[in-house]
């Protein structure tokens, strides 16, 4: 495979390879899964309440929001199969030193995957509870050296209408962009996820490569990212742009602002019949409401 790279990180900075889990490794370890020797999830690592049972796996990786294969949930896994997601390419871009397009496995093999149980929140009301496979972004964002101009990190994701039916409609301004304040982006919740159930990720669920921000609406964790890009400007973003009344840039969880169309107070857990409180910042207040220390969530919604 030829790859134009500008930038490259010099093997010297990449930590020694047997010390990671490998794309090879990681479906060496999915077979492993796949045979009953399943990864025991670190549970006692992240904050969960008692009642933060795991989501089933079929519900993970059968009831998705994925625009790009359709605006249904179930549509994704339907049609998301035939993703081409090997080769994949991640273009690095803007106030870094280390510009330059990357293969997948230059981009993330370095680093270890890790299990993190999250709590998942949906916008529309509906939550998971998901034992995500994936690494730190600020580990990624420190090895790729942003400059001081980046203030912001901005996630670009596939835009292939040949692939994706759901481009071949208006429905969204394609392709789906996300973007993070760079403290955000550093802060050691926020994760590039390529696997969940101790397995690869599905087409699905964004393989192969997405973010997940845990204390965020499900939207801000783009899926099948191709570009980040660092920017002292804040980045426009996809839902934002389709309805600016409704999405804007923190989507930070939050049970006392509703959206104009939901109260955001209350959420149902996919696979349960009750509705729970949602909590301010998704449960992870303790760790990251000092981002936010002195700011109106009411207007930085
Ligand atoms: N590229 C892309 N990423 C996306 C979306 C999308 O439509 N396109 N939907 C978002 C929304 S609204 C949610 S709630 C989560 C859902 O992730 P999951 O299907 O893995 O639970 O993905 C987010 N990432
Ligand atoms: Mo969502």
């Amino acid at each position: 495979m030829i790859i134009r790279r500008g930038g490259e990180i010099p093997s010297s900075e990449i930590t020694p390879y047997q010390h990671y889990l490998d794309r090879r490794a990681f479906m060496l370890a999915a077979g492993a899964a796949a045979l009953g020797a399943v990864l025991p999830p670190r549970l006692g690592a992240w904050p969960r309440r008692s009642d933060d049972k795991l989501t089933p796996y079929k519900d993970v990786i059968g009831y998705n929001n994925y625009y790009e294969f359709g605006t249904d949930k179930a549509s994704p896994a339907k049609l998301a199969g035939g993703l081409k997601t090997d080769p994949w390419t991640i273009e690095v871009a803007g106030a870094v030193k280390r510009p330059g397009t990357y293969s997948y496995d230059d981009l993330v093999r370095p680093h270890p995957a890790e299990e993190r149980v999250y709590r998942h929140r949906c916008v529309e009301g509906w939550s998971m509870v998901v034992p995500w496979m994936g690494f730190p972004l600020g580990d990624l964002i420190r090895r790729l050296e942003p400059s001081s101009q980046a203030k912001y990190v901005e996630f670009t994701t596939l835009n292939d209408p040949a692939q994706m039916p759901g481009q071949r409609s208006n429905v969204l301004p394609w392709p789906y962009v996300e973007g993070l304040r760079m403290d955000e982006a550093l802060h050691p919740l926020t994760l590039m996820v390529m696997g969940v159930y101790g397995k690869p990720l599905p087409n699905q669920n964004g393989a192969p490569l997405r973010l997940i921000v845990p204390w965020k609406y499900g939207f801000k964790g783009g899926k099948a990212i191709v570009r980040i890009r660092f920017t002292d400007t804040q980045p426009r973003t996809t839902w934002n742009i389709a309805i600016p009344r409704e999405y804007g840039f923190y989507a930070n969880v939050n049970p006392q602002v509703a959206h104009p169309r939901w109260s955001q107070a209350r959420e149902r857990r996919i696979g349960e019949f009750f509705k729970q409180d949602t909590l301010m910042f998704n449960g992870y207040a303790d760790q990251v409401a000092s981002l936010y220390a002195g700011m109106n969530l009411r207007i930085n919604y």
